[in-house]
């Protein structure tokens, strides 16, 4: 049995306002060519699949071609909804796709059975539990929790009690075949970029990957760098795309994991990168030479400006790069250097900045002397953005 672990497409995701329709295209194709020379049976997306819930058509179109050509060649397909997903959306073309093989689990409810045969020839090779991104409906066992710590542990348990009863299951169907598990979470002590949502109340739930230990493989999706969690077999694949400028310099990948009797083999394979994304820092004159320096027009250029006039230094570096032909889609200010004026806070767009930052911004502005409140203050505004992106 040989499985190819991928997650976090994002397909439709606008970045700056840019469209990532032909890096995902790209990435598509060299995913079915890699499938098919692999020779994998099984393909497990561990979740966000689209970037939002409300994806545009171009995305759905590369998402159902690419399944209808996969499946044709591949046995076993699993996709799990993550949580930028829509359930809805994922749902609702949910028989359809079970004639082409693929298996997708939406919310992971009483009404979802998430544990999957998966099949070599006619013959059970595995087992794939398929959680989910997991809901606080689908988790939260205690409505009584009162505090946000209350609220964080019965969460947890919540998830964890989820994973028992799903292994339990997979061991009722065969007791002699791999298990494998997929989840849409964070554990304890991982590699985070800067384009993961905090996924659950409060922030970042943390899950100590130790409850994986049963599991023969856990093919986890979230975290958009690709990394192994404590053991060999509990693995993020990571996205196939850079996201964001801070995962510019990651090598992106997917897993191939081959069983072979009682032995697991791990494989990370590349995937080639089909627009390069840069960051330059420094001062007007080495950003300028920098940019002098670019080769590859297509590429996609954040700059961070450490100058004594941020103004100034903005609009000569945006002039020098439209002469250059070049797309910058983001000039920030390196704060520490920058004195808090007004002017400086204008030479940045509104969409150069995420919801947090902009608060932040906000909040500087009201000038608050007390440190507690303002940690406060930020952690409410962190707890409502989590809500409102988790509907
Ligand atoms: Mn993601």
């Amino acid at each position: 049995m040989k499985i190819l672990h991928t997650s976090d497409w994002h397909l439709g995701q606008s970045f700056m306002g840019k469209s990532r329709f032909d890096e995902h295209e790209a990435f598509l194709k060299w995913l079915l060519q890699t499938i098919e020379l692999e020779n994998i049976n099984t393909l497990i997306v561990a979740g966000d699949i689209f970037d939002t819930t409300t994806p545009p058509n171009y995305a759905l179109e590369l998402y159902y071609n690419f399944l209808t050509k996969v499946s044709s060649f591949c046995k076993n397909i699993i996709i799990t909804a993550g949580n930028h997903d829509s359930v809805a959306t994922l749902k609702a073309p949910k028989q359809l796709l079970k004639a082409l093989n693929v298996h997708v689990i939406t919310s992971g409810d009483e009404d979802e059975d998430e544990v999957i045969a998966i099949y070599d020839d006619e013959e059970i090779c595995g087992i794939v539990c398929a959680v989910p991104f997991l809901r606080d409906f689908v988790v939260r066992k205690s409505q009584s929790a009162q505090t946000m710590d209350d609220k964080e542990s019965a969460l947890s348990n919540g998830i964890k009690e989820h994973y028992k009863s799903a292994y339990k299951r997979a061991k009722e169907l065969s007791k002699d075949v791999p298990i494998i598990a997929t989840g849409h979470l964070t554990t304890l002590g991982s590699k985070t970029s800067e384009s993961e949502r905090e996924i659950y109340i409060g922030g970042t739930l943390d899950i100590d990957s130790d409850f994986f230990k049963d599991f023969d493989y856990v093919a986890l999706g979230h975290l958009h760098i690709n990394q192994r969690v404590k053991s060999e077999r509990v693995r993020y694949s990571g996205s196939p795309i850079p996201l964001s400028f801070s995962e510019s310099n990651s090598q992106k990948k997917v897993n191939i994991v081959e069983f072979i009797g009682a032995d697991v083999k791990i494989k990370e394979l590349d995937i080639p990168l089909f627009r390069k994304l840069l960051v330059i820092r420094g001062d007007t004159a080495s950003v300028i030479s920098e940019l002098e320096n670019v080769t590859d027009k297509e590429s996609w250029i954040e700059i961070h400006i450490r100058d004594e006039n941020p103004f100034h230094a903005n609009e000569s570096i945006r002039t020098r790069a439209k002469e250059l032909e070049l797309t910058l889609l983001a000039v920030k200010i390196d704060r520490e250097q920058t004195p808090s004026s007004a002017s400086a806070f204008n030479a940045i767009t509104l969409n150069e900045l995420n919801p947090l930052e902009v608060f932040e911004r906000r909040v500087e502005l009201e000038g608050l002397e007390d440190e507690e409140l303002t940690k406060e203050l930020l952690k409410s505004f962190k707890l409502i953005v989590s809500e409102v992106e988790a509907i």
